[in-house]
């Protein structure tokens, strides 16, 4: 045994098997463990990973951990030069072998859930700006420690430890614009498929479907604090800004609890949205955004896919599910997507706007490549002037509340803002 495991005994995190069940992870020995880098990451930098690997496999901690740090600060530099695609990604695979070791250091010794809980923020750095390495292990040590990290006893990941998740959600006046009845989204209680298919599917009609998710177990367990309790510690892109079309529109890295902290319980009126790709443990894909998918599969287990769904051509696995959380004024300014949708409402009720595919001109698509699929009218604002034509377009609206499911066509217009705290899910199918 070497000097650095005989260090003072901490308490342990949910159970004494955190070490046991992270060392399965790796391979026996230090031969065994390829690093397997190209040319392009420079020769120093290799050789001291390998020497990191090294004093990993020799139980020398303190030393691993200092030369893991140099590591990630090396990488990092590279990761911060240039645009995000120029990257090359050997330097991403160096970033998530320092973010690896790093981790695995700080769960030798202390076994501290705060230890543990800068171990989980250390590889979803590494999930989010690294790349893949030994067969996706950064996925596997999160699993690992989200599982000792007992439900409940997570520690406060942020700086702001003073304020427990019951406080109240902050609640500013944010009222819904009435609702025209002849302009009321359809509802329908629990359609059959093929009822479905003719009257909306085929035709391209929103609808909302009651009765379809208003039984799933997120309906009655998804709370501030129980979301705080299962993803407080993971590390997620968070979108500051009213919303992406503004200027000072910016993408953040923050944890579930610094969010919730920042832009929920604050009585400032700042907006930050949890917008969140494949947030329920899905196969990467490609994506718009500069950061990949945080995955928190623990949350999956409370929704379903909408049978709906086998309505599509695609498989299972390719219907994207996405999270919107944020608080009550978030916006998604008027945009389409090109599959189809069920957009979720869990928590919070959201107003909504359609305007068909057939509105394309009177909504006036901004011109970039971008931002093609996004409308330059401020839809509860509009400026006739510049935009006229928006004034005569016809549209449809509803206010969509817990339980309840929107079918939003493919190529269908949609602007939504958050009348309240608001968690909802959407599926991308095609
Ligand atoms: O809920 C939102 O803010 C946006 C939802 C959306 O745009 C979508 O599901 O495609």
């Amino acid at each position: 045994m070497s000097e650095d495991t005989k260090g003072p005994t901490e308490p342990l995190v949910g159970s004494s098997t955190l070490w046991k069940d992270l060392r399965v992870l790796l391979p026996d020995t230090e031969e065994e463990l390829k690093l397997d880098l190209s040319e392009k990451v420079d020769r120093s930098v290799t050789m001291l990973l390998q020497q990191a690997v090294g004093l990993f496999y020799a139980g020398h901690w303190q030393g691993c951990l200092q030369a893991s740090e140099a590591i990630l600060d090396y990488s990092w530099e590279k990761l911060n030069t240039g645009p995000w695609q120029d990257v090359d990604k050997e330097w991403r695979r160096v970033y998530s072998f320092g973010c690896l070791l790093k981790a695995l250091c700080l769960c030798q010794t202390p076994q501290k859930a705060t230890a543990v809980a800068e171990a989980l923020r250390v590889c979803d750095m590494g999930l989010l700006m690294g790349a893949a390495i030994l067969g996706d292990i950064l996925l596997k040590v999160v699993t690992v420690l989200q599982s000792h990290l007992l439900p409940g006893k997570q520690p406060a990941c942020g700086p702001h430890q003073d304020q427990p998740a019951t406080k109240k959600a902050r609640c500013d006046s944010n009222s819904a614009p009435g609702v025209v009845v002849e302009r009321a989204v359809p509802r329908l209680h629990c359609p059959t498929l093929q009822y479905f298919r003719k009257h909306f599917l085929v035709p391209g009609t929103p609808v909302i479907l009651e009765g379809v998710a208003d039984h799933w177990p997120c309906m009655k367990k998804w709370s501030l604090q129980y979301i705080q309790e299962i993803a407080g510690c993971r590390t997620v892109p968070v979108e500051v800004g009213s919303r992406y079309t503004d200027k000072d529109w910016s993408q953040t890295l923050m944890t579930v609890n610094e969010f919730i902290h920042k832009y929920i319980l604050s009585e400032a009126k700042d907006i930050g949205y949890l917008a969140q790709h494949q947030l329920f443990d899905q196969p990467s894909k490609c994506r718009n955004y500069s950061y990949a998918p945080t995955k928190i599969p623990e949350l999956k287990q409370d929704i379903s896919i909408p049978d709906y769904c086998c309505l599509g051509n695609g498989e299972e696995e390719e219907i994207t599910i996405n999270a919107w959380f944020g608080p009550q004024g978030t916006i998604s300014p008027l945009h389409h997507d090109p599959q189809q949708n069920f957009l979720v409402q869990v928590l919070g009720r959201k107003y909504i706007r359609l305007y068909s595919p057939q509105e394309s001109e009177a909504v006036y698509p901004h011109e970039t490549h971008l931002l093609h699929n996004t409308s330059q009218v401020d839809v509860e604002n509009p400026d006739l002037d510049k935009f006229p034509k928006f004034a005569e377009a016809p549209f449809l609206s509803c206010v969509l509340s817990p339980g309840e499911t929107l079918f939003i066509p493919a190529k269908y217009w949609h602007y939504v803002r958050s009348l309240d705290l608001s968690f909802s899910v959407s599926f991308w199918w095609s």
